[in-house]
């Protein structure tokens, strides 16, 4: 039994890092090159994105808890006695909890979704000690494709659907689309999503958030390569690529890009690639939106807006949705 899970466990890896290794090469073949940013999220990637959420520059975060904290009651009303609360990307766990204080003589369970199975089986120990009247069903899933929920959600009186932290910008505008919708399939009739999205503003806020004076933003980015020299058995030379940041007006997004400083040859995985001096390799892109914006495009796949909630200084936004029967 235990040599069937860890065969299961180590295929599994190989499978992740098949899917990794094809992503890489695929993008870094292509012109402009480009990898995709859910490949930032190794363990070191994830320690540094932490510490991104506390830089002095990087409002995002504090912004978005603000707003939990200040309207916790009245995003609460939201949820219906005997609802199932359904977080896709749930991490820590660390914005639902206030909606479950909040809510917690309302809510029948608590269903925390994420890629990551240990981490949550791990949070949701906890919070089965420090909400003991609530279920908590944690699923271990990607939340951009389908799965389904546990049956006691299911059976819950409706569910609420929660995506906070602003990571529906960064998915192209049609992903987000796609999100919704598979969304809207996993919770059915019923629904309510409430989502945290990170607002258009003056590219100056939005430059100093994406390169911080610590230059902790950069070692994310460049932790990349780390990973990618780590697992494919790459050559990049830390030294001889650059972080840019920079918000583009007219695509509303925060574009982050590896630039080579020097014409150069890396091995990737077996493969060739050559970089031209000033070559980009195109790494995240962070879509900021208004709240008509995200408004069309909830309402495009069945979602209409019920309510906004946003901090004084019109930074960040939490807007909640029902679906259209
Ligand atoms: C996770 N995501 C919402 C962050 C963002 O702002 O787009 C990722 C990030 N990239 C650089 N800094 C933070």
């Amino acid at each position: 039994m235990v040599a069937a899970v860890v065969t299961r466990k180590r295929f599994q890896q190989r499978a992740e890092t098949s899917e990794f290794e094809a992503d890489v090469l695929e993008g870094l073949n292509a012109i402009p090159k480009h990898v995709p940013a859910k490949y930032f999220y190794d363990a070191a990637g994830s320690r540094l994105f932490e510490r991104i959420t506390e830089l002095p520059e990087y409002y995002p975060t504090r912004c978005e808890m603000r707003i939990l904290l200040r309207h916790a009651v009245d995003i609460a009303n939201m949820i219906r006695s005997g609802a199932a609360l359904v977080e896709f990307g749930s991490g820590s766990s660390r914005k639902a909890r206030i909606l479950l204080k909040a809510a917690a003589t309302k809510l029948a369970a608590y269903v925390p979704v994420d890629i990551c199975g240990e981490m949550i089986e791990q949070e949701a120990a906890e919070l089965r000690t420090d909400f003991p009247q609530v279920k908590i069903l944690p699923v271990t899933a990607d939340i951009c494709k389908p799965f389904k929920l546990p049956a006691e959600a299911k059976a819950a009186a409706a569910r609420v659907g929660f995506f906070p932290g602003s990571t529906i910008g960064n998915f192209e505008p049609h992903e987000a689309a796609g999100f919704l919708r598979n969304a809207a399939n996993i919770l059915g009739r019923e629904s309510t999503l409430i989502i945290g999205v990170d607002l258009i503003k003056s590219s100056d806020i939005l430059n100093a958030a994406y390169n911080d004076a610590e230059g902790v933003t950069a070692q994310f980015n460049l932790n990349l390569l780390t990973r990618i020299n780590h697992e494919l058995g790459g050559t990049f030379q830390l030294d001889t690529f650059e972080h840019h940041a920079f918000y583009n007006r007219e695509r509303h997004r925060v574009e982050m890009h590896l630039a080579s400083l020097k014409r150069q040859k890396v091995k990737v995985a077996g493969d060739t690639i050559e970089f031209r001096a000033g070559e980009t390799i195109h790494t995240e892109n962070s879509y900021k939106y208004s709240i008509e914006s995200l408004s069309a495009l909830a309402r495009g796949v069945g979602w209409l807006p019920v309510a906004v909630w946003i901090d004084s200084r019109k930074y960040f936004s939490i807007q909640s949705f029902k679906l259209a029967v």
